[in-house]
């Protein structure tokens, strides 16, 4: 066992030295042509150019998006959640990710006992130097911000499948990346069983009764002494017209991953999207633990909506299905963090 594992990687090492060096001559061949036809004496430090970042296929995302919908509400302690869990598990297997599932038992806000199902894939998981993707997977049990139905799950098509389905749109690229830190996705479980609306406050116990499998993974990581350089949620990126303000909490706990975010998107031409604004208007949410417990400096891609000076409006209602998602905010939002992750050295 361990000899073959010796050998892989010995041949993956081979195959990406042989690439580095064809990289590297041409780099060196350019540098030498340049210095004909403008000769300077400043020493040049040459440095490996990154291998391009790949296309994020917003339709393919968005499929990720209507397969979870497709399952029904994934209200913890259900069949369909188990069913979407299921399915997660074998998409990261198939996109190349060792995966660790966190099972627990957790206590929610009425103090009844719910079961945690964290789910983590690993890209490189070898690898020292590593960045943190999340976000959750369940949908909020009741709809407690409609005026109908209030006691029966929603849809959870943007609070829930979007960050999911983003994200596996990057895992699908994740086996082609050799370089740089090694990634992990999370998709947190029992994120969305918080306090109801009419009971809800703005102190630390109701702000507590909120992503519980962040607050688990955050005591309890999948690996001892778990750490990243940074770390990215994502939580309702898939609504049309959507815009991303600068997070409060991401901007006091991680200025420089939420600049590094912001300017990327900038670059890609994603200005009208990205807003480098700092709104505050979210109370907690799973990146909160990561920062306070792991010291991972991690941020909240979550829409600000000005209308509301909050979420979009059918946030925790039942029109919160597949009418609100558009292909293009999952892309504006995909390639951004993509771009980061790749061309993270
Ligand atoms: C609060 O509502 C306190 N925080 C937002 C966390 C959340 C709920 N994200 C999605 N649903
Ligand atoms: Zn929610």
């Amino acid at each position: 066992m361990g000899t073959r594992m010796n050998t892989n990687a010995f041949k993956n090492n081979m195959t990406r030295g042989a690439r580095f060096f064809l990289i590297g001559g041409i780099a060196l061949l350019a540098a030498c042509n340049g210095e004909q036809t403008a000769p300077d004496k400043q020493p040049r430090v040459e440095v490996a150019p990154l291998p391009p970042t790949p296309l994020f296929d917003q339709d393919s995302a968005y499929a990720f998006v209507a397969r979870q919908v497709a399952f029904g509400p994934r209200v913890p302690a259900t069949a369909a959640h188990q069913a979407c869990g299921d399915w997660l598990v074998a998409k990261l297997k198939e996109y190349g990710a060792e995966v660790v599932e966190q099972r627990a038992t957790v206590t929610i806000f009425n103090g009844q006992s719910m079961p945690l199902r964290n789910i983590i894939g690993s890209w490189r998981p070898e690898a020292a130097d590593r960045i943190l993707l999340l976000a959750h997977w369940d949908t909020r049990p009741f709809a407690d911000k409609d005026t109908e139905r209030m006691n029966q799950p929603i849809p959870g098509a943007n609070d829930g499948a979007s960050g999911v389905g983003v994200l596996l749109e990057i895992a699908r690229h994740l086996s082609a990346k050799e370089h740089g830190p090694g990634v992990d996705i999370l998709f947190t479980d029992v994120e969305d069983y918080g306090q109801p609306a009419n009971t809800m406050g703005m102190d630390e116990r109701s702000m507590d009764t909120w992503a519980l499998g962040a607050q688990y993974f955050a005591k309890n990581p999948h690996v001892q002494g778990y750490k990243a350089r940074f770390g990215i949620l994502l939580d309702m990126v898939g609504a049309r017209d959507a815009l991303f303000y600068k997070e409060a909490l991401s901007v006091q706990f991680a200025p420089a991953i939420v600049n590094k975010v912001w300017r990327t998107a900038e670059s890609l031409g994603h200005a009208d999207r990205f807003i480098p604004e700092t709104k505050y208007f979210v109370g907690t949410d799973d990146h909160v633990p990561i920062n306070k417990q792991l010291r991972i400096p991690t941020i909240d891609i979550i829409q600000y909506d000005p209308s509301t000076q909050a979420f979009g409006p059918y946030w925790h209602t039942h029109d919160d299905d597949m009418d609100v998602i558009d292909p293009e905010t999952l892309r504006a939002v995909g390639r951004t963090v993509l771009e980061v992750v790749w061309k993270e050295r």
